[in-house]
């Protein structure tokens, strides 16, 4: 076995991981990262499209926002369409003069790993049976298998930023976690194409069929989503079969303007909204995914995992530069609060734009009626904006 030491050890490197690590790098904080699988499968997963300006920031901060600014389309509203209406929602106007990117998690990721490799920090990849010890000690340690061998990392935190599969939520003991769980009934086929997208801004859309999403990455490629039955894989639908399926979801001037095209990826992703509280365990921390699920209609999931790593990064660097642990104490309250405002707004969008098994005919006027009410409401676009661009971080402080 091999030992290490670093003051940080970070499990996973998504985009939680490696903006912590980034962060604590500039701040001269060491800290080293475990990867159960290689950098082109990690940058092989299609997710998050949009960045709130708490993100943006973020990468700013971590001085990797230059790609991000230089190719990131800043959109000031989204189009919801239902029952054959189109409303958009001017999100700069009802939220005091936000906005929101569209800069795919993709690229997020590329640039946060560009930067690590730039700087010849560690980033461990295809490291096998992770495991974390002694997080309840001041002398926490993580093990991994490389290669046959077996390494051991001592450090003085942990930081969990392994995903909603991880191995950290999974370590921490039963008796002290409480986990909150709602899984919806059903998915998300989710379409990337080169093809230039249907319309300058997101398009949210409420039809009879079920739920669609008309998304982008950039002026040539485009993202789409279509509620699916949990029942359904990928492999049943053909790229004809998504395209014939989204055109019937949406209005003529939507599919008068689609430009169809083979798919780059294509995949179903599962739609849970889920919690675990507390965040924190002695001295190791989760973050993003690994504290947090929700569904992806509200586009927080990316965006939630960055303020977390806002909070956790300011914890440890009060830490070490004003050895003053109020900042990791207050962690986990901080991170939640915020967490279940988004969980809330998450699980709001979905109920009101999803078809749900079993629902009655009435449920879809009372959803019509609703966005009726919201389109033609300043304090319902109000609420929709604020809430989409994201909440002030000290939101609820005030
Ligand atoms: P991630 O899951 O991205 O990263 C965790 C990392 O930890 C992974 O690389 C994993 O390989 C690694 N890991 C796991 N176990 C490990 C172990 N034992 N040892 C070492 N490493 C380990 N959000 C949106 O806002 N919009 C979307 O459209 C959207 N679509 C999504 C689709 C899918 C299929 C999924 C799963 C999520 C989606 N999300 C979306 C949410 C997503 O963007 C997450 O919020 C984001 O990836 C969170 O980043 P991380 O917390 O870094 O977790
Ligand atoms: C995406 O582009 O992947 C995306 C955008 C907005 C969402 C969800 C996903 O609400």
């Amino acid at each position: 076995m091999t030992t290490t030491r670093t003051q940080v050890a970070i499990v996973g490197a998504g985009p939680s991981g490696l903006l912590l690590g980034q962060l604590l790098h500039k701040a001269g904080i060491d800290a080293v990262i475990v990867e159960r699988v290689s950098g082109d499968y990690v940058l092989g997963r299609i997710r998050a499209g949009i960045l709130e300006q708490v993100c943006i920031d973020l990468m700013d901060e971590a001085g990797v926002g230059a790609r991000m600014h230089r190719e990131g389309l800043v959109h000031g509203g989204i189009e919801m369409l239902w029952d054959g209406r189109r409303h958009r929602v001017d999100l700069n106007r009802y939220s005091g003069g936000k906005n929101v990117m569209v800069y795919g998690q993709t690229e997020l990721t590329r640039d946060l790993m560009d930067a690590r490799a730039a700087a010849g920090l560690t980033t461990v990849y295809e490291a096998h049976h992770t495991a974390v010890h002694d997080f309840d000690t001041a002398r926490p340690y993580v093990t991994y298998v490389k290669n046959g061998v077996t390494h051991r990392i001592d450090c003085d935190f942990i930081a969990g930023c392994d995903g909603f599969h991880g191995v950290c939520r999974a370590s921490a003991p039963r008796s002290a976690i409480r986990e909150y769980e709602k899984v919806y009934p059903f998915g998300w086929l989710g379409l990337l194409s080169d093809t230039p997208p249907v319309c300058d801004e997101l398009i949210y859309v409420n039809s009879e069929r079920g739920f669609a999403l008309c998304s982008q990455r950039s002026k040539t490629r485009s993202r789409y989503y279509l509620q699916v039955p949990l029942t359904h894989h990928v492999e049943d639908w053909s790229d004809d079969a998504f395209w014939q399926e989204l055109r019937l979801r949406l209005d003529d001037e939507a599919r008068e303007r689609l430009v169809t095209g083979p798919s780059l990826e294509k995949s179903i992703a599962p739609l849970r909204s889920f919690v675990t509280e507390p965040l924190r365990f002695g001295r190791m921390f989760l973050a993003g995914d690994a504290g947090h699920i929700v569904p992806p209609t509200g586009a927080k999931g990316l965006n939630l995992a960055a303020t977390d790593v806002k909070y956790l990064f300011d914890g440890l660097v009060q830490h070490y530069r004003e050895r003053s642990d109020a900042g990791l104490d207050a962690y986990s309250a901080k991170a939640l609060a915020r967490i279940w405002r988004a969980e809330r707004f998450s699980w709001w969008f979905t109920q009101l734009m999803h078809r749900f098994p079993h629902d009655e005919q009435i449920t879809a006027k009372f959803q019509h009626a609703e966005l009726d009410y919201l389109m033609h409401s300043e304090a319902g676009l109000r609420t929709i904006a604020e809430n989409y661009v994201g909440l002030p971080l000290d939101f609820g402080q005030r």
